[in-house]
């Protein structure tokens, strides 16, 4: 047959319509390879639903008009944590409403079977108590925050508190819902500030666990309603420290880090002191929160990384100390601006110190990070490898001990006491 314009185009037609299929196929993994590149790889997960970025987006149109500091700027365009969990009036609201519901709330909790993140009544803890041994002094000292004598107490010792593999609730709460729930004003522990101890033994350790913060208040939400309950599980005087970095340089985890050390130790004597991102929940509450015998890297098995550690040497994550080992290393560097490399420095220092390194097994020392996209206006640290090359030589002249900051605000809110900072490169140059 003649090659005519005509039979080319029903040949070319029939091939394509042969090869459509191959062609979906392929537009539909480069697709697919796009959207694991942008969802996964990036550093701590971001990986996104719809609905969260929705829910992102409304945030961010509120913060526009609240973010406001005492002067009327507006603070970089961020929505402060306290806009999310308001502070006096927060209080004042949920204090009406305990009045009220008091009762109403009680009958709820007899109602409803006891959930692997709630505590346990204060029933049991006595019961637990008349259990224990001979009287034993207190390890760590009387804390300025201790209401009664530690005298005729008991150390702490209740193992059969704790539930093991816990419940990971990734929905996002309201504030007022958790307030309600575990606030000391409305029948739960935590008192203003987020911090508890217990009252009927000696806590063995007195833990300040430091969140570095920014702009992230949907994990914060989460993060509380799961860690106040395993804290008290775990029997520890403790307080949680939200240390949120105002101004527009990039984020600086490590120097957050030296601040919340700092600024605890204001409020009580701490003598453990754990390091957290905001976005780890521990997944067993047998991975104690409380001091370590020697620096602690406690999460070891995170799901992103498929409850493996990707490396020997990482110290990324949650990190515990004795106020005394995280002395000795001089605290973080306060030189990583942006993503990564402080948690390898920090390592660095630990080995430099001569310090053995302890992890709990791979079991009990999983973690589920939180997934809600979160947009990163700066990248990674351009300059931390260069850094990483002589973390030993750098670090008694780099760290605690030549912290720089401006502290701008500090706020008892019900369940968290929340540190705003100005911490900028210009401070250290
Ligand atoms: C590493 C980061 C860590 C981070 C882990 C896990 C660096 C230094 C240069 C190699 N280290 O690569 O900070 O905790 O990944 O995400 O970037």
């Amino acid at each position: 047959m003649e090659r005519t314009p005509l039979r080319f185009g029903l040949c070319l037609f029939f091939k394509m319509s042969k090869l459509r299929p191959l062609l979906w196929i392929f537009a539909a993994v480069i697709v697919s390879i796009v959207m694991m590149h942008i969802l996964f790889i990036r550093k701590y997960s971001v990986r996104a639903s719809a609905i969260h970025i929705i829910q992102s987006l409304k945030v961010n149109v509120h913060k526009e008009t609240s973010d406001i500091d005492p002067h009327g700027n507006t603070l970089n365009g961020h929505l402060k944590v306290e806009d999310v969990l308001p502070e006096v009036k927060q209080e004042a609201k949920a204090q009406t409403l305990s009045v009220s519901s008091d009762s109403s709330s009680k009958g709820k909790a007899e109602e409803k079977p006891q959930m692997a993140t709630e505590p346990p009544k204060n029933e049991g803890e006595k019961s637990d108590t008349s259990k224990e041994g001979p009287v034993t002094k207190a390890a760590n000292g009387d804390g300025k925050l201790h209401s009664d004598s530690s005298a005729n107490k008991e150390l702490c010792n209740k193992k059969n508190q704790l539930v093991g593999p816990v419940a990971i609730d990734q929905t996002i709460p309201e504030i007022e819902e958790i307030v309600k729930k575990y606030s000391a004003s409305h029948g739960g522990w935590v008192e203003k500030g987020g911090k508890w101890e217990p009252k009927d033994c000696v806590p063995k350790a007195k833990v300040a666990v430091i969140i570095p913060f920014r702009n992230r208040e949907r994990q914060l939400k989460i993060f509380l309603r799961h860690m106040h309950p395993v804290l008290y599980r775990q029997s520890l005087f403790y307080q949680i420290f939200v240390i949120e970095q105002s101004g527009d340089d990039p984020f600086n985890r490590a120097g957050l880090f030296n601040i919340g050390f700092k600024e605890a130790l204001k409020t009580a004597d701490f003598n453990c002191f754990v390091f957290s991102d905001v976005d780890l929940l521990p997944e067993d509450d047998r991975n104690s929160y409380g001091c370590p015998t020697s620096p602690r890297h406690m999460s070891v098995a995170i799901d992103k990384f498929d409850y493996r550690l990707p490396y020997e040497g990482i110290f990324g994550g949650v990190g515990a100390f004795k106020r005394e080992d995280f002395e000795k290393i001089n605290g973080f560097s306060n030189l990583f601006w942006g993503w990564g490399g402080e948690d390898d420095d920090l390592y660095a220092r630990i080995r430099a110190r001569g310090f053995k390194l302890t992890r709990p097994s791979m079991m009990i020392g999983r973690y589920t990070m939180i997934k809600i996209f979160h947009f990163q206006s700066h990248g990674a640290d351009p300059n931390r490898m260069n850094l990483l090359q002589n973390s030993a030589s750098r670090m008694d002249s780099d760290g605690l001990s030549t912290l720089k900051y401006t502290l701008r605000k500090r706020l008892e809110l019900p369940l968290v006491t929340v540190v705003n900072v100005v911490l900028s490169k210009s401070m250290y140059q």
